[in-house]
């Protein structure tokens, strides 16, 4: 039997890497899978996209890229130690700036990499293996993140397939910064009994906001639903998502009501899951920067370096 095909004529396994390194059962192996099968599902052609640089970096790399070529389809993966603590700079930067692109952080709630130590993700009062209580309060990055202007911000958790990919898919639609925390616990530091980012942890303590369905530009699908109880968003290139509200209203257009919410599900201890704050229509990064259409690197020469007469001209406007 031939093997299926998306929308530009790839199989899935295009869109594979190598083998992974990581623990059995960590998180971050179960996102990388659904990474895989949204830029599948999506027809997104691998050519155009650019993926990861370490610890903490990847906005300043991917903004250089981004605006080196506008066609480009960025993905960065971080850490919650490289987001909150290292490279908090840089990710607060990013935020504020409205870059396409979708920067996810694997969110175990400490240093992985390093044997477990806590990381600014980690609630206050969870336990280490050891015993050891986290005494700081804990740096809410959906929050930080939309106070600082990111116009798709989303929690959700590895272990929830189908939420997962319903928000991978509308963040490939985004015309601007996604930003998805996604809860994934570690297996070997940060799985015990104390820990509030463990499977059992997230599990028990996970509030969806909606349901999440998307429906991609490309799929002519009607979707029936109760006006009231379900949102239909418009994204900028003509895909919808359709939130069913599980609770009371929540409205993820107003900033407020998402930042309330944030504040109300943590001090009950549990994870608001879902689309927490979304801005569909907002001008991204290289549209207020008024670039050309043609991306920079594959302009040539006489237009990136206009010579002197051009230099003589802006300088004469200035007189
Ligand atoms: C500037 C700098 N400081 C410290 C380190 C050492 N270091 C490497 S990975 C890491 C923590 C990674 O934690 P996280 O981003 O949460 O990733 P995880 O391993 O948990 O997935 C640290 C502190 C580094 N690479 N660079
Ligand atoms: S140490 Fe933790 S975060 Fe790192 S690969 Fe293993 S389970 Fe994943
Ligand atoms: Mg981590």
């Amino acid at each position: 039997m031939a093997a299926k095909v998306n929308r530009i004529g790839l199989e899935p396994i295009t869109y594979k890497g190598g083998k992974t390194t990581l623990c059995a059962g960590c998180g971050h192996n179960a996102i990388s899978e659904r990474i895989i099968d949204a830029f599948f599902e999506m027809g997104v052609d691998p050519r155009q996209v650019i993926f990861n640089a370490v610890h903490g970096r990847m906005p300043s790399v991917g903004t250089g890229a981004m605006l080196a070529n506008k066609k480009l389809i960025a993905i960065g993966i971080s850490g919650d130690g490289d987001t909150g603590a290292i490279g908090i700079g840089q990710f607060v930067h990013l935020m504020r700036r409205n870059l396409p692109i979708i920067y996810i952080i694997e969110d175990n709630g400490c240093y992985g990499l390093t044997k477990g130590q806590f990381s600014p993700t980690a609630d206050l009062g969870s336990k280490l293996k050891t015993g050891v209580v986290n005494d700081l309060p804990p740096i809410d990055t959906c929050a930080l993140a939309i106070e600082l202007g990111a116009t798709f911000v989303a929690r959700s958790f590895s272990g929830d397939k189908k939420q997962l990919l319903s928000l991978l898919k509308a963040a490939l639609a985004h015309r601007g910064t996604v930003m998805l925390d996604v809860i994934s616990p570690c297996v070997t530091f940060n799985d015990h009994e104390g820990s509030t980012k463990s499977y059992a942890y997230v599990k028990d303590h996970d509030d969806p906001l909606e349901e999440v369905s998307f429906v991609p530009f490309f799929e002519d699908i009607a979707v029936d639903y109760e006006p009231g109880s379900t949102q239909e968003v418009t994204m900028h290139d003509g895909s919808k998502l359709y939130l069913k509200k599980l609770e009371e209203e929540y409205d993820p257009t107003d900033k407020i009501s998402a930042l309330k919410r944030l504040h109300e599900t943590a001090r009950r201890g549990e994870f608001a899951t879902g689309i927490i704050y979304i801005e569909p229509d907002r001008d991204d990064f290289l549209e207020q920067l008024n670039l050309v259409d043609e991306p920079l690197a594959t302009l040539p020469l006489n237009r990136v370096r206009p010579g002197p007469e051009a230099l003589e001209e802006i300088m004469e406007g200035l007189r």
